[in-house]
């Protein structure tokens, strides 16, 4: 399981529910870029050698030692135990995604948050030619073999997208409860850095469709 954190004061609370719910065989590795390294307890963590949140992914898979490989938030949005459930799928898929937008999904996100995420799976939807409801998710459940027949250069925040898009990976998208950030602060919002963040992922998007990433 794959936790990227940039000071994210929830980490151990995360921590110990993962390892509580999750009943199989697994490992926490915890990619982290916070001004000061955090000591967590059961789990590994590694301090981030490279910038942002998807080459934090890229990193974390490159150490995970596992079949299959997770990555969830750190910031309590993303619930141990849809985990748990989504887990499960990977025998009959090879990729599950949390999804909010999927029947049974809910999310607490704020409405304007959600107009955001409903335009960027409206724009996936035409440059991509998919139909997944919640394209913009940063919870994933994988097989290993995944993410071994691809190569990553994620930009941003939006590796799922370019998990998917490049394997051609049978995808359940999986319901999912979206709880609001539990505590810390924001990454991103209506500021010019979640400006920048929006035009990197319609560039993204544009990208993965020439095959020019
Ligand atoms: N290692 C690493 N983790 C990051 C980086 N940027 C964000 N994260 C973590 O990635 C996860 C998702 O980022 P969030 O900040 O929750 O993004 P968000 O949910 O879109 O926005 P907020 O919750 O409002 O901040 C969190 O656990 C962050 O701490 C980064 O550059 N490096
Ligand atoms: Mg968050």
């Amino acid at each position: 399981v794959i936790i990227p954190t940039k000071n994210e004061p929830y980490i151990q609370t995360l921590v110990d529910q993962i390892n509580r719910l999750l009943t199989v065989d697994h490992e926490i590795l915890v990619i982290d870029k916070s001004d000061s390294l955090p000591e967590v307890r059961n789990a590994i963590v590694v301090p981030q050698s490279s910038t942002g949140l998807g080459n934090a992914v890229v990193e974390g898979i490159s150490r995970a030692k596992g079949d299959v490989i997770a990555v969830m938030d750190g910031d309590g949005s993303h619930d141990p135990q849809d985990l748990a459930a989504m887990v499960p799928w990977i025998d009959r898929c090879e990729i599950v995604i949390g999804s909010r937008f999927v029947p049974g999904g809910k999310t607490e996100d704020v409405q304007s948050r959600r107009w955001v995420s409903d335009l960027f799976a409206l724009l996936t939807r035409i440059i991509l030619s998919t139909d997944l409801k919640d394209p913009m998710t940063g919870f994933i459940v994988a097989r290993r073999s995944v993410f071994d027949r691809i190569t990553l250069r994620p930009r941003g925040y939006k590796f799922v997208i370019e998990t998917i898009y490049k394997s051609r990976a049978k995808v359940r998208e999986h319901p999912i409860t979206f709880h609001a950030r539990k505590v810390g602060t924001s990454n991103v919002g209506f500021n010019m850095k979640g400006f920048i963040e929006a035009c990197r992922i319609a560039v993204l998007l544009v990208e993965l469709r020439l095959g020019i990433r």
